[in-house]
């Protein structure tokens, strides 16, 4: 493989909707209120988004991009390599199969490699990145499928919220769970599982302790050198407070800071920190 033979497409989720350099393409997932249609596209005004959804009371939802969108997403490429949201949060995952089946039966000598990739936002990030260098090593399309698969097995995500209103409201987390990050004061600090999945790791008094914990856990996961990715809805401090913190303990990490994207913000709601980071 070459870095000019492939497509990278993954669905708005990753945060990303335009790679400088590559030939990337975002799938946008769309969130929802009796008002308005969000689109998560290059368009969207994300911080007009989430004042607008402060103030908005009613219902809201998501929904994730159609095998249609997807196949938008594929048009006319040779090599796709394909990464979605958790497929046991979302339907990402599954219309991205449905269209690489699509795809594939239309061109059979096109290749489509659909990564379900459990995490969401920063993760999926470091994954893309990954696919980059390994496109660029001359490695053929299915190796650097299963080295890719290898790579994400070898990455985290871990977030802090100060409100999962919108994960309970949907069905992402119980309505207990929720309850905590609700509290005055409280960040729930959690992490991506194994299966894909939130799960919450500690309740903290403060973004300090959210904060210390996070740092915490990165080390038990074992964080050391590696590249980090911050995404932040609203809280451009508590990102940059992290990054020294993680600067503290290693000087050589790698760390980008950067916005949510609209589906993020939505889930992570004002406040949230999404921090992808390699574990080895
Ligand atoms: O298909 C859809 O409508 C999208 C549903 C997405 C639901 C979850 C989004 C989570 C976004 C919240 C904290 C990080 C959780 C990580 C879990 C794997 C961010």
């Amino acid at each position: 493989m070459n870095l000019s033979d492939i497509r990278i497409v993954a669905d708005s989720s990753a945060d990303i909707k335009v790679f400088e350099g590559i030939d990337f393409k975002s799938a946008p997932l769309k969130i929802i209120t009796d008002q308005k249609e969000y689109v998560d596209d290059v368009n969207l005004n994300v911080s007009g988004m989430v004042s607008d959804l402060l103030k908005y009371k009613g219902r809201s939802s998501t929904s994730c991009p159609s095998a249609g969108d997807w196949l938008d997403t594929f048009s006319g490429a040779k090599y796709i390599f394909c990464v979605t949201i958790t497929g046991n949060l979302s339907g990402s995952y599954n219309s991205a199969c449905l269209a690489r089946d699509t795809y594939t039966e239309q061109f059979p000598d096109r290749r489509v490699f659909v990564l379900n990739s459990l995490s969401t936002g920063p993760e999926i990030k470091l994954i893309i990145e990954k696919i980059i260098e390994l496109a660029a090593t001359g490695d053929d399309f299915d190796s650097v499928a299963e080295k890719i698969t290898a790579y994400s097995k070898t990455t985290g995500l871990i977030f802090m919220l100060q409100s999962m209103n919108n994960l309970a409201n949907n069905g992402r987390v119980s309505k207990l769970t929720a309850k905590a990050a609700g509290l005055l004061g409280i960040r729930v600090v959690g992490k991506a599982s194994d299966e894909g999945t939130l799960e919450i790791l500690d309740k903290c008094r403060g973004e300090k302790k959210g904060l210390g914990a996070i740092v915490g856990y990165m080390r038990e996961y074992g964080f050391n050198k590696g590249r980090v990715r911050i995404a932040h809805c609203n809280n451009l401090s508590a990102a940059e407070e992290l990054a020294e913190k993680l600067y503290e303990i290693n000087e050589d990490a790698r760390i980008e800071i950067y916005d949510c994207g609209g589906l993020c913000s939505f889930y992570a709601e004002s406040g949230g920190l999404l921090v992808g980071f390699e574990k080895k």
